[in-house]
């Protein structure tokens, strides 16, 4: 039976719209690259938190918080870039799903850091994710609309309810 990361199909649910090139080459560079990206994380775990707990798997290159594009605040997610491609499976094969500040966090193969992917490409700055999700998730802010300031984050048009984080409004 073939390995579980050894068949591209199986490496990761997910697929960047963004990746500049064919599915072959986003299966290759998934199957090669030595980048992992961490989701579900909470809004306040630090890069050193981070770094403490995927040192676990082996020698970090460097760590890419993901940031809200208008706050610039922590935004749930994170690229940790590994120098060897077995340290990055195993991440994703004994890290993901552990609880990192109360939360289980997702591990996932991802095809390679590039400048400018570490910003929230939802509408209102943070993740695509959050603005549709209906289940209540503590860490998700109440951002009040009309310019209210929230935790330092201006939003001019839109507003997340609570902790379900529907996007709800476009005025
Ligand atoms: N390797 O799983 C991932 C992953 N995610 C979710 C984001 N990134 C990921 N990388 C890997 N694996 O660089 C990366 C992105 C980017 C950065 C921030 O993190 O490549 P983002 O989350 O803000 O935006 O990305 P992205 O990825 O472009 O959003 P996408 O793919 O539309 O949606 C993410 C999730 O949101 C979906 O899986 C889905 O659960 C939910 N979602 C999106 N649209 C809807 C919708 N209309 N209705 C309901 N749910 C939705």
């Amino acid at each position: 039976m073939a390995s579980l990361f050894k068949d591209p199909a199986k490496l990761s649910a997910y697929r960047d719209r963004r990746f500049p090139g064919n599915q072959e080459e986003f299966e290759h560079a998934l199957q090669t690259s030595t980048t992992v990206y961490v989701g579900n994380m909470s809004f306040y775990t630090t890069e050193e938190q981070v770094y403490e707990l995927f040192s676990r798997a082996g020698e970090i290159k460097k760590i890419i918080m993901g940031l809200d594009k208008n706050s610039k605040t922590p935004c749930g997610f994170c690229f940790v870039l590994y120098y060897s491609r077995e340290d990055t499976e195993d991440a994703c094969k004994y890290i993901s799903g552990t609880i990192l500040d109360d939360r289980p966090i997702r591990v996932d193969f991802d095809w390679g850091f590039q400048d400018g992917r570490q910003w929230g490409r939802g509408r209102s700055g943070g993740q695509v994710r959050d603005e549709y999700r209906t289940d209540y998730d503590p860490d998700i802010l109440l951002i009040a609309p009309n310019n209210f300031v929230c935790n330092s984050c201006i939003l001019d048009s839109y507003f997340v309810i609570g902790g379900y984080g529907k996007l709800v409004q476009k005025e």
